[in-house]
């Protein structure tokens, strides 16, 4: 007969922290936020460590080579996604471990026939005011000057006139010279107080951009994630399916993790998966396998699997029906529970930590910081990351508001097959677990992280504690009341964000 678990499955929202000591060096300065990816023994430390305890979805509407270079800055890890041919995925992969900071391929290129319109058009769909013209409107055409919002104004010039007219041209502009370094192309920059440097070949072509504010940036980011050649760090969603294809032609561009995608990884596809991937490649990449939502699961993975870390969640993600599909799945805060009580049972016995994520169905910052506390090494998200500008969608207009579309791995758009067959693998797709969805661009990558780190930060010093492992260590958490939910936002005062109409 069937069993009944006796706990209801629960989520983030019905959790709040009691706050612990405080005391004078419980500062945000203070605070490290690093997270191992990888299995460590105690005493020892993982070979592999997050500074941000954030990885991006594998996903097509989340993850591509903008976002993990993103990411990767801020000290979080993209896993680029796998539901397509493995060529394209080793390009983005290729993009990223190539990125040299500081130099930028120019997303935003006109000809010098395109209308004062199409530019306009064109900083709207990039987000980029700064807009190389080049003869044939490519990233790596030749370049014939540029244009920025500076240059022109939007509501007196003529819009049909073509961009040349208005461009400060090529021999009135300040370049540098493929070849040259980042420290001159900033030394070039503060020289000529420049916001802007393009980078030309020798035959005149546009090789990229350096920027001022990458620089600010760059002095701003202390926490980027590099290896050991100086190079920024990335991981790769591979499938229990095509992975003997997949993985050796990752591994030539010395991606540094791997995340076995599936919607149930409690499985024997798993196991003969990453043991594959041990035995052919050691301890040179780390390996991460689920997504599981209870103890047993998390044990098969880390004894029979040998895996680095466990990915906890099924059904919770913002764009998946997989429960309402196949009656699958579990509250996100219950299966968190569930699994890292059973990681540190595991440390117990074998003396082996293996990191735990929470993968998914995080609605805003304090759900994040509710699982960290509940003792996930690190969190997973898509929604989150869709939302920002790096996300490899297109910006589109919808009553007046800027989106971007966001769509589950097995919504009928992505067709991940992949992800959710098992056995042999049957990739006719008679029924979708996803949805294909929108969701309101929120800013950079940088704006969206910065913002929770130090919201994170903080409630880390209220529980009295200055790493991640201290803080879940410590944090004791209450369920709460549907009416000490509704205490927690605004009560009995007219707020001007939501009762208010605003002005515009
Ligand atoms: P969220 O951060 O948008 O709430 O959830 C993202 C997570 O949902 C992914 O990391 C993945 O585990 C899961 N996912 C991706 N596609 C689907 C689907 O189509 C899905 N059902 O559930």
């Amino acid at each position: 007969m069937a069993r009944i678990l006796d706990e209801v499955s629960r989520t983030f929202s019905e959790y709040l922290l009691i706050p612990g000591l405080t005391t004078g060096e419980h500062q945000p300065r203070n605070v490290s936020t690093s997270a191992p990816l990888g299995r460590f023994k105690s005493g020892e430390t993982s070979r592999l460590s997050l500074n941000t305890p954030f990885v991006t979805s594998s996903m097509q509407s989340v993850s591509g080579s903008d976002m993990a270079i993103a990411l990767a800055r801020l000290g979080g890890l993209s896993f680029i996604f796998c539901s397509q041919p493995i060529e394209q995925q080793k390009q983005m992969i290729h993009r990223v471990k190539t990125h040299k900071a500081g130099f930028v391929a120019s997303d935003s290129n006109l000809r010098p026939d395109n209308t004062l319109r199409d530019a306009i058009a064109l900083k709207k769909y990039t987000g980029h005011s700064t807009m190389p013209v080049t003869d044939d409107g490519s990233k790596n055409g030749k370049f014939l000057g540029i244009i920025t919002d500076k240059d022109f104004w939007e509501f007196e010039d003529d819009l049909n006139a073509p961009v040349s007219d208005f461009m400060t041209e090529r021999d009135n502009v300040v370049y540098g010279e493929f070849g040259i370094t980042l420290h001159e192309a900033n030394v070039l920059l503060q020289n000529q107080k420049k916001e802007c440097l393009p980078i030309l070949d020798n035959d005149g072509r546009l090789h990229s951009l350096v920027f001022k504010k990458d620089y600010v940036d760059h002095m701003n980011n202390p926490a980027e994630l590099l290896d050991n050649k100086k190079r920024l760090v990335v991981g790769a969603g591979i499938n229990t399916h095509d992975y003997k294809e997949r993985v050796p032609v990752l591994m030539e561009e010395e991606v540094d993790a791997f995340c076995i995608d599936s919607s149930d990884g409690y499985s024997e596809y798993q196991k003969e998966a990453a043991l594959w991937i041990r035995q052919q490649y050691g301890d040179t990449v780390v390996i991460g396998g689920g997504n599981v939502v209870n103890g047993d699961a998390f044990r098969y993975l880390a004894e029979q699997a040998k895996v680095d870390f466990v990915k906890v969640g099924i059904g919770g993600g913002s764009i998946c029906i997989t429960r309402e599909q196949k009656g699958i799945g579990r509250g996100q805060a219950s299966a968190l529970m569930a699994v890292t009580a059973e990681r540190d049972r595991y440390f117990k016995e074998t003396g082996i930590y293996i990191p735990v994520c929470s993968d998914g169905g995080l609605a805003n910052d304090t759900q994040i910081i509710i699982a960290l506390a509940m003792g996930a090494d690190f969190v997973m998200m898509g929604r989150y990351f869709a939302m920002t500008n790096e996300s490899p969608t297109p910006r589109v207009s919808i009553g007046g508001r800027i989106y971007k579309p966001y769509w589950g791995e097995g919504s009928n758009r992505a067709r991940n097959w992949q992800r959710y067959s098992l056995g042999e693998g049957d990739n006719s797709f008679k029924f979708e677990e996803g949805v294909d969805a929108y969701v309101p661009v929120v800013g950079s990558v940088k704006d969206v992280v910065d913002v929770t780190v130090t919201k994170l930060k903080s409630t880390m010093c209220n529980i009295g504690s200055l790493t991640l492992s201290e803080f879940a260590e410590k944090a004791v958490l209450t369920r709460i009341s549907e009416q000490s939910f509704v205490e927690g936002g605004t009560s009995n005062v007219v707020s001007l964000d939501k009762d208010l109409p605003r002005e515009v």
